[in-house]
This record gives C-alpha cells, sequence and structure tokens, in this order.
C-alpha cells in the first residue's frame, strides 16, 4: 500500500509541475499604460510608440485566457517588448496559447516570436539575442480590406522559409498556438502553429498543425526564455490578449503559475551523483533550506532530513538506487541518485 501511495505522490508531483505556467499575461492592467509597466521589457526601439494595454480584452469562450481584463495593443511602428518566463526551457515542447485580433487591414509583419537573451545564465531583459525563433506573421489577405492570413517561419524574415494559413478575417477573435519542440540532435528542432475558431475543440492537440512542422536554416535555440510581442510598420494593427505559455497542452485548466521555488528547484543541481562519500550536494542558485525526503526503490522513506550548507549526510544509507523528493516551501520535484 505503501508503494502505491509514493507511486500516486510522485505522479501528482509529476503532474503539477506539468500543468505549471511558465508565464500568463492576461493584461488584467490599466487601460493606456505601457507593457513596460507591467513586467515587460522594451528590448528594440526604445521608448518610440510603446505597446500599450487596450481598454478591452479578448474573449474566446472555454478558453483559460478569455475576457480577463484588458488586452495588448501591438498597432504601430516602434517598441518591441519581451516577457521572461517563471524557468527557462531547454526540452521537450513549449506551447504558447493566445488570443488574437486584427483590426485592420494588416501588411505582412511578424508581430510574435519566441527568444533568449544575449547572456543566457545571468539575463539583461532588454537584451535579447536576435536569433528569434518561431516568427509568427500577419499578411494581406486575399480582400485585404477583410481578410488576413496567419505565416510562421522557423527564423526566416522571409515567408519562403515557411508558410501561411488560408483567409481569416479582419475584426474576428481567434485562439493561436506556436509550438516550438526540441527535437535531441542538431538543427532539427520544429515549430508549428494551430489557429481556431470561436467554437472549434480544443481539448485535446490536432494530430495535424496549421502550420508546419517547419525546421528552417537556422541553428536550434539553447533555451527559450522569453516570448516577444513586436511591431514593425504602422499599418500593424493586432490585438494580442490571454498569453500562456506551457510546456504541454492544456488550453482551458488555468493551472498555477511557477513560482520562485519552482524556478529554483528547475535549476538544481546534484552531485556527485553516485554518491561516493556519504554526502550529497542539492545546490540551487538562491541557496534556499530544502526538506528532503529519501525513499528505497520499494516506496519505504529511509530518510527525512533538510539541506545543511547545501548538502545532506546519506551515509547511513545501503548502497543502491533512491528517489529524492526535494521541497522547497510546498514546491517539489523528484530526482533519482544512486549510493556507491
Ligand atoms: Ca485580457
Ligand atoms: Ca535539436
Amino acid at each position: 500500500m505503501k508503494q502505491f501511495y509514493t507511486l500516486v505522490f510522485f505522479l501528482t508531483t509529476s503532474i503539477m509541475l506539468c500543468q505549471s505556467n511558465y508565464l500568463v499575461d492576461n493584461f488584467d492592467y490599466t487601460a493606456g499604460q505601457a507593457l513596460t509597466e507591467n513586467g515587460w521589457n522594451a528590448h528594440s526601439g526604445g521608448t518610440t510608440n510603446p505597446v500599450t494595454v487596450s481598454s478591452e480584452g479578448l474573449s474566446w469562450t472555454g478558453y483559460i485566457g478569455s475576457a480577463v481584463g484588458n488586452a495588448a495593443l501591438v498597432t504601430k511602428n516602434g517598441q518591441d517588448v519581451n516577457k521572461r518566463f517563471g524557468a527557462d526551457i531547454s526540452s521537450g515542447t513549449v506551447y504558447a496559447s493566445f488570443l488574437m485580433n486584427v483590426n485592420a487591414k494588416t501588411s505582412l509583419a511578424y508581430f510574435f516570436h519566441f527568444g533568449y537573451y544575449l547572456n543566457q545564465s545571468e539575463p539583461v531583459l532588454i537584451a535579447l539575442n536576435s536569433a528569434f525563433r518561431a516568427r509568427t506573421y500577419v499578411n494581406l489577405g486575399t480582400d485585404p480590406d477583410t481578410q488576413f492570413k496567419l505565416g510562421l517561419t522557423f527564423n526566416s524574415n522571409s515567408l519562403d522559409d515557411g508558410g501561411e494559413t488560408a483567409d481569416l478575417n479582419i475584426g474576428e477573435t481567434y485562439l493561436v498556438v506556436v509550438k516550438y519542440k526540441f527535437i535531441d540532435g542538431v538543427d532539427n528542432d520544429e515549430v508549428s502553429l494551430f489557429v481556431f475558431p470561436q467554437g472549434a475543440t480544443i481539448t485535446t492537440e490536432p494530430a495535424t498543425a496549421d502550420l508546419g512542422p517547419f525546421t528552417g536554416s537556422a541553428e536550434d535555440a539553447p533555451v527559450l526564455q522569453n516570448i516577444a510581442l513586436r511591431q514593425y510598420n504602422a499599418s500593424q494593427n493586432v490585438t494580442v490578449d490571454g498569453i500562456y505559455v506551457r510546456t504541454e497542452w492544456n488550453l482551458v485548466d488555468a493551472g498555477t503559475a511557477l513560482s520562485t521555488d519552482d524556478f529554483a528547484l528547475s535549476q538544481i543541481s546534484l552531485y556527485p551523483n553516485p554518491v561516493n562519500n556519504g554526502t550529497l550536494n542539492i545546490v540551487t542558485p538562491t541557496n534556499e533550506l530544502k526538506e528532503i525526503s529519501v525513499f528505497d526503490v520499494s516506496g519505504r522513506m529511509v530518510l527525512k532530513t533538510k539541506t545543511e550548507n547545501n548538502s545532506i549526510d546519506v551515509s547511513q544509507l545501503k548502497t543502491g538506487l533512491y528517489l529524492l523528493n526535494i521541497s522547497i516551501n510546498g514546491s517539489k520535484k523528484t530526482s533519482k541518485i544512486i549510493i556507491n
């Protein structure tokens, strides 16, 4: 029975981490304010024509980011802004979902992308590496006064490297999901895009994307650290709202924000592993106190302790494989360790 509970406990822990939000922005801010007053960072264009908060949000019934607060007006030529994730992502799949409405005829411009900072370990938040990934475009539709198309490229400034959707309607709110998939191997990562009109089924990821997967011609992102909203030309007229960044497809469950404790756990290092001398170092960047529970392979707790100077004494444990549950203020992570 203990084994069963342990299994459930570990599964629950991993699911909780999966449903974490790496970024949420419903733009529940004062209309007219710049996004830079609300946690965003200007990496291009200085303070010229800042991206501002609208007086009304977007709605898409059933989506987690629907009808909360206002929205972002990415509607001009000028400032570009980015917002940092709660934790870096360098493996698996990243989904950025958002609502968008093209308000008027808008000629070709990318208005959204993933990014990472020039200094990835100690980021300066206004200094973005220009290797933008999953550039997401609007372009003129067949009838440019009433229609637009969405485009996507892995990296390129030209849509030749990617593709465009069928015509969509100006003035209609769509739910868009931009996906970046890290794939083992060099320069083979993929980007895809999904677009849903109101009323579409969004509970599971469709087998086929509307655009992609595209691999482009540039190197893979070493890590994704932010999303950006970009303003490119004076005719650009796009409202963006309800942005969620996650590592799984989940557009219906609000989940929980990734806390600073989750962030610390995501950067934890355990060494040496295997443990040779009875001491295991458990180090996080900000050196919080960590509560540690150690379980043997049958699920029996064999040690419960706290870190002291970023290490624990495991000298009384027999040789073998153990599961280590690390907790910082209630945020948990599980790792395997081997005692030699
Ligand atoms: Ca909103
Ligand atoms: Ca790769």
